[in-house]
């Protein structure tokens, strides 16, 4: 029996990372995909003497680098079944007229562009196959608003809804389509948020007990190998010490 190909973007780290690592455990075939060469490299290394392991240097925000990507596939990576789009990012936690435009843009090129970028150009290939699976990384920032979530939130939002609209479409083809939606775990996400401050990184998880990356693959992993009769439509996970506040209320002086 062959393998099952999995497409996991931004496996250099967190999510991306755990997940490919808990695929390679449990037998399927992986294309790993990240900026980062070096940790791709050694990623591959570590799993290539469990699976099949193809690794590509990939900006998801550049359309033309993701279309040759798949394009120039090796025969037998060809036949993906699973897509864990991943890629994406957070910049800045301030008030909106804080933010920088710049990052704005990188986080609606990343998380949306990206996303769809890739989504694209894999849906025929995705079609092709007899069940399919795709696991879209949006956020609880994608279903409730909260300060300094401003465009972060409303590019999840977009992966939230978008991965619905998609399943109206696909309904019938045997692409299944699911929004993840995690609350707080501990990865990278906080320090490439606050720009390289550790401290300020390390203060976010301080005292939570927050989600594992590996938690987060043990569900990617859950999602996809449900019957081919089960979509899971959107699933949102938090830390057990997360959870909703008040709304905010401005009172005036008199
Ligand atoms: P990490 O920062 O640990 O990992 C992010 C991954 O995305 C890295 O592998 C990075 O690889 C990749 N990436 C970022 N930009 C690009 C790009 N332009 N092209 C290709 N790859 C890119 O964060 P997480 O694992 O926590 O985040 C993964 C996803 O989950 C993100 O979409 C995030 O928004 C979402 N999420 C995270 C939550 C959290 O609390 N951690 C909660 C909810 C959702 P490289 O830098 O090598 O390109
Ligand atoms: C990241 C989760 O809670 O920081 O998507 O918005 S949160």
């Amino acid at each position: 029996m062959g393998f099952t190909t999995v497409l996991v973007t931004g496996a250099t780290s967190g999510f991306g990372l755990a997940s490919a690592r808990l695929f390679a455990e449990h037998g399927y075939s992986l294309i790993i995909t990240g900026r980062r060469s070096e940790r791709l490299k050694a990623l591959a290394e570590e799993l290539s003497v469990k699976v099949p392991v193809h690794c590509v240097t990939l900006d998801v925000r550049d359309a033309r680098a993701v279309s040759d990507m798949v394009d120039a596939l090796p025969e037998s990576f060809r036949n993906i079944e699973v897509l864990v789009n991943n890629a994406g990012l957070a910049l800045g936690a301030g008030p909106a007229w804080e933010a920088s435009l710049e990052d704005w843009h990188t986080m609606i090129d990343t998380n949306v562009t990206g996303l769809v970028n890739v989504t694209h150009k894999l849906l025929p290939i995705l079609r092709a196959q007899p069940k399919a699976a795709i696991i879209n990384l949006a956020s609880v920032a994608a279903n409730w608003a909260y300060p300094g979530s401003h465009v972060y939130g409303g590019s999840k939002a977009f992966v939230a809804q978008f991965s619905r609209n998609l399943r109206c479409d696909l309904a019938g083809s045997g692409v299944r389509v699911t929004s993840l939606e995690p609350g707080m775990c501990e990865t990278e996400f906080s320090l490439v948020r606050f720009k390289g401050d550790q401290a300020k990184s390390d203060s976010i998880y301080q005292g939570v007990n927050p989600l594992r990356p590996e938690d987060i693959a043990d569900i990617i992993l859950w999602i996809a190998q449900q019957p081919a009769h089960i979509n899971i439509n959107s699933l949102e996970v938090m830390p057990t010490s997360q959870a909703w506040d008040n709304f905010k209320v401005v009172r005036t002086a008199d």
